[in-house]
């Protein structure tokens, strides 16, 4: 157990609230995407349903597409252990209107709480036991920017670096493991590419 405090729900809420046309969202798969639409469904979110290892370097095309944009990631630490490498990506790139929150619980969430790499673990004495740090990883891919958020009175601090601050920037938030309610947004890929592109470009 990570003794996370943080819950996600009203995180993301606050980290949304007065969201406008500027604020581009990928929201990965299982829990994250029910945490971007319990804060609300918007035309502006991109929720990846089954896309597991997706969303960084979805956010990273975005964010180099629309410069005058801010865009943010948000995702789970199962996702973003699925595609470590696209970090390195946006470190080579550097886009300063890139964020990254990983929601990290420890665990594959949405499939049944299995223990993730970043869960602390006992494998002998060449094992520091403290589970994949993602800060960490993000560092040394060249993500200077890259930090873990585990109390709630850092949590404003949060709020303004990931929706302002110039980026990349990628923080850990050690969040509780909770039993939430599924709060969907609609479940045809196709129809959430074309509402987000109308909204973003004025056209599908
Ligand atoms: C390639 C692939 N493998 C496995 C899955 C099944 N799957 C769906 S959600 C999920 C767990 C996601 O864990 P995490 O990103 O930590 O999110 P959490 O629900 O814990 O917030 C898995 C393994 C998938 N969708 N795609």
């Amino acid at each position: 157990m990570s003794g996370a405090t943080l819950q996600r729900r009203p995180l993301v809420k606050q980290i949304l609230v007065g969201a406008d046309d500027n604020l581009l969202v990928i929201a990965g798969l299982g829990s994250s995407n029910w945490d971007v639409t319990e804060a609300g469904d918007r035309t502006l979110n991109m929720p990846l349903w089954g896309g597991m290892g997706a969303p960084v370097g979805m956010g990273l095309g975005l964010a180099l597409a629309q410069p005058a944009k801010r865009v943010l990631v948000i995702t789970g630490d199962g996702d973003m252990l699925m595609s470590l490498g696209s970090l390195a990506t946006v470190a080579a790139q550097q886009p300063d209107n890139l964020a990254i929150m990983v929601l990290d619980n420890e665990k594959f969430g949405e499939t049944g709480n299995q223990a993730t790499h970043t869960s602390p673990r006992n494998n002998g004495p060449t094992d520091s036991g403290a589970g994949t740090d993602l800060a960490l990883i993000a560092k040394g891919c060249g993500i200077a920017d890259a930090a873990t958020v585990r109390e709630a009175s850092d949590v404003p601090q949060l709020l303004r670096h990931l929706r302002t601050k110039p980026g990349p920037v990628f923080r850990v938030v050690k969040v509780m493991v909770e039993k939430l309610e599924f709060v969907m947004p609609p479940q045809d890929g196709a129809h959430l590419k074309d509402r987000f592109r109308q909204a973003l470009l004025g056209h599908p």
